[in-house]
């Protein structure tokens, strides 16, 4: 379980780290640039991005922020001696965290100071290494190269991927630069692999894609229902609010694997992986025959409802049965509870959103959420569970698949309202979304894409399939990696790599999965030359030629202002948040928080109206018949491989958590597979036995560990090492274009080296 002592971590090392950061950089864009840009880099540096005010400007020596890895947005309070950081501990009076971090938060200043920090932009030389050079000639070989590749394939030949591990305002930037001032059509994030599903699924259930709770339900529940989640390790903090409910609660988890949740549930559901659906069915087709929900709620709040009861009519508990591989009896005992909670909520992650019906899974779960009455009160929702810091600041103001602040490309009053609201013309507005991003990697095989930026994920690792994947990377004309570590997979396939400063070493804003807006600062130098990557972008957009779109973009809180703006009307209207300092004396603020009429309490769900984002103002009921797997099992490859994440201490691709010596001895330092020890008799082998694990696409060595935890015919592999991603079947939602990583087809053989 999380560790919440109170140790502090001595950091101060990090904040000796190099003095220079961006005065280097600008010294030296001086030395190499003449003409006008020079003069105002020179008289305004701020105006570039470059600079930015470290957390000095607080008097008391203590300022707070919040947390960089999990979407649950931990406060944390950070310690400082002459405006830098020397250690940290939680906030104690942070709605979000109460006081609680887990040992990622604790270690979070720690993995800023490491030797493969990237410190100098690298080029990739005449003799195949990337070698040390300068901004100057980073920033034009960027331009020249890509716009070399636009002029001879049209603009929209470069693509980028990002992330959701950036601040709101950079991820604005970056997406405004690269569509409305480089010409760029496609652009996705690491967000797609994560919860593109779930936003989809909101965005036809309600109309908008809002999730509608706030972390007090985890408190107010009597019955909690987690569903391919495993809070315990993949977000600690929420477990701990679970544990303070004073409801003596009744927990269900449904997960294919006995995981550290599971252990700890009322009931534990080990359903056959991607049978979900038939599950939810089967409860809603019970919750309508038997009656459970209130049918003028119904009527005034929810459509579809005739179509649905008659859809899941043919759900009969064998029917589920059969479908789930769960008892009859398990399932009446799941059902009952559910039946007699007045509260219950329901929580999803990626054993939902990950998979080919990632989409209809979810709607299943929020279905049964309405029919029931489970939503828009204390302690109920049908709600989703995101990963990453700022995934819901992606999902918003990231510009790829939704137009700035929750906006449609495809809709010309969006488009206006944005070009006015930025002083462009609305002819540099793209008329459709972007490509998704497996789209945009099939682009790269058809030659349609031939320069791409990553900025600040790692798909050499993380990315579906990695045999295709890492070809697909080598076709590439000229890949462009920005990130804080010059060691990564990626990074290191790139022609140029351009260092940036991480979490704690610049400011913006993150939304936590429950909506909340928090702040982050700079309270470390980041190391040589390495720039924020709202610095990163607004060099690129001088050095490209469209600068002066950006005028008004200077500081992040200049881009705050901006995207309060743009979200004005929308049903996440922030324009009652006045800046940063609001942020920071409220606590962080929930959307929405229009000018008027806000609520200004510490913590709001949504739809307790029972209004909906539909014209109809009611939410939708939609489903679809269950598919299957798209690749089952067989006689070669008898196990179904499960993926996800391993400890509450890795952190996805390790770039990051790998930096500290306290998280890397809280866990295993190479690849393990977790078999059940049935199968493993089997095959004859023994605890910590080297095993390969092969799949039609690739083949790796793992030590095998034997655990109950996960069933026969089923193995499990965390996501953290490099080779899990090499068995890994590309296969997708049609609606949200996820990639299902959580069910292919392996076989595993004792290793004979
Ligand atoms: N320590 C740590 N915390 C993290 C992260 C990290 O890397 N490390 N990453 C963050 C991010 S970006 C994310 S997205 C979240 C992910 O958080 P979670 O989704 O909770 O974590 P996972 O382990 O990926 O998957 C959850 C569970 O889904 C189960 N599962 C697989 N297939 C199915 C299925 O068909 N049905 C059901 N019901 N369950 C299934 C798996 O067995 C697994 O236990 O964690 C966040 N928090
Ligand atoms: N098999 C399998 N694969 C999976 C999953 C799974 O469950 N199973 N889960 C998927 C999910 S949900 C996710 S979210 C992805 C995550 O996959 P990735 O996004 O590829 O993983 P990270 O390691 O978080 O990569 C983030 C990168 O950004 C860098 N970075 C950190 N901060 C900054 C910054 O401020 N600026 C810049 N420029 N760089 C920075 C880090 O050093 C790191 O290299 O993995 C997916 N892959
Ligand atoms: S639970 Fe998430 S937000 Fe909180 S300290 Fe851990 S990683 Fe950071
Ligand atoms: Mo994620």
């Amino acid at each position: 379980m999380t560790s919440v002592t109170s140790k502090t971590t001595d950091a101060s090392k990090t904040s000796d780290a190099s003095k220079t950061t961006d005065a280097s950089a600008l010294g030296q864009l001086l030395h190499a640039r003449s003409g006008p840009l020079t003069r105002e880099l020179l008289l305004q540096p701020a105006r570039f991005g470059l600079g930015q005010r470290t957390a000095k400007d607080q008097p008391d020596g203590t300022t707070r922020m919040v947390c960089g890895y999990c979407s649950t947005g931990c406060s944390l309070d950070v310690h400082l001696r002459d405006g830098l950081a020397t250690s940290l501990s939680p906030t104690t009076d942070y709605a979000v965290n109460l006081g609680m971090a887990c040992p990622k938060g604790w270690e979070a200043l720690r993995v800023l100071d490491s030797p493969e920090r990237a410190t100098t932009p690298l080029l990739r030389n005449a003799d195949g290494k990337l070698a040390p050079t300068d901004w100057h000639t980073a920033l034009q070989t960027f331009v020249s190269r890509f716009q070399a590749i636009q002029a001879q394939h049209g603009a929209e030949s470069v693509a980028f991927l990002s992330t959701g591990q950036i601040p709101t305002e950079e991820m604005a930037l970056l997406g405004a630069l690269a569509k409305f001032g480089m010409g760029m059509k496609h652009g996705d994030g690491n967000t797609r692999q994560c919860m593109a599903s779930a936003a989809v699924a909101y965005k036809q259930s309600f109309g908008f894609d809002a999730p509608p709770y706030t972390y007090a339900d985890f408190e107010q529940s009597d019955v909690l229902v987690f569903v391919g989640a495993n809070p315990c390790l993949a977000h600690p903090i929420m477990w701990e609010r679970v544990m303070r409910n004073p409801h003596d609660p009744a927990i269900i988890v449904v997960d294919p694997r006995t995981t550290e949740t599971a252990a700890a549930a009322t009931q534990h559901l080990a359903i056959r992986p991607k049978a979900d659906m038939s599950l939810f069915y089967g409860l809603a087709n019970l919750a309508i025959q038997e009656g459970w929900g209130d049918h003028n709620l119904i009527e005034r709040h929810i459509s579809g409802f005739p179509e649905f009861a008659t859809f899941v009519a043919d759900y009969s508990l064998d029917r589920v049965a059969e479908e789930t591989g769960l008892a009859p009896d398990e399932l009446r005992r799941c059902a009952d509870l559910i039946r007699d909670g007045r509260r219950v909520s329901f929580w999803w992650t990626m054993g939902v959103n990950q998979s080919h019906q990632g989409v209809r899974t979810a709607q299943s779960i929020i279905n049964l959420a309405l029919i029931t009455g489970n939503m828009g009160r204390p302690g109920t929702g049908a709600n989703s569970i995101t990963g990453q810091c700022n995934a819901m600041g992606s999902r918003l103001f990231s510009n790829t698949t939704n137009l700035l602040g929750g906006h449609d490309f495809g809709n010309p009053e969006h488009r206006q309202k944005v070009a006015d609201a930025l002083g462009i013309d609305v002819a540099r507005i793209p008329t459709e979304a972007s490509w998704p991003y497996h789209r945009i990697l099939e682009g790269v095989l058809r030659g349609q894409i031939r320069g791409l930026w990553v900025i600040c994920t790692n798909p050499a690792h993380s990315w579906i399939n990695q045999h295709q994947a890492r070809d697909i990377l080598d076709r590439l004309d000229f890949l462009v990696v920005q990130d804080m570590y010059r060691t990564t997979d990626t990074a290191q396939l790139a022609d140029l790599v351009l260092p940036a400063a991480g979490w704690g070493e610049k400011e913006g804003t993150f939304i936590n999965s429950e909506r909340r807006i928090g702040v982050i600062k700079k309270v470390s130098r980041a190391p040589g030359q390495a720039l924020a990557d709202f610095a990163i972008f607004r060099l690129i957009a001088e050095y490209w030629g469209c600068g002066s779109m950006f005028e008004a973009w200077r500081t992040p809180e200049d881009v705050f202002q901006l995207l309060k703006q743009l979200s004005a009307g929308q049903p996440c209207d922030i324009t009652g948040i006045h800046d940063y300092r609001h942020l920071d004396a409220a606590g962080g603020i929930q959307w929405p928080f229009p000018k008027t009429g806000a609520d200004v309490s510490r913590e709001r769900r949504l739809f307790e109206d029972g209004a909906f984002y539909h014209s109809d103002g009611k939410a939708k009921l939609i489903f679809d018949p269950p598919r299957p797997l798209p690749e089952a099992v067989s006689a070669r490859f008898p196990f179904l491989l499960l993926t996800g994440r391993g400890t509450a201490s890795q952190w996805h691709t390790q770039t990051r958590t790998s930096q500290s010596d306290v998280l890397r001895k809280l866990y295993p330092q190479a690849l393990y597979v977790e078999i059940n020890p049935l199968d493993a008799r089997e095959l004859q082998i023994r605890p910590g036995d080297m095993v390969n694990v092969v799949s039609q696409r690739g083949r790796v060595r793992a030590k095998a560990v034997l655990a109950h935890s996960v069933r026969p015919g089923q193995v499990f592999l965390p996501m953290h090492y490099e080779g899990t991603n090499q068995l890994t079947f590309a296969a997708f939602d049609p609606h949200s274009s996820q990639p299902s990583y959580k069910a292919c087809a392996v076989r595993v053989e004792k290793s004979m080296v």
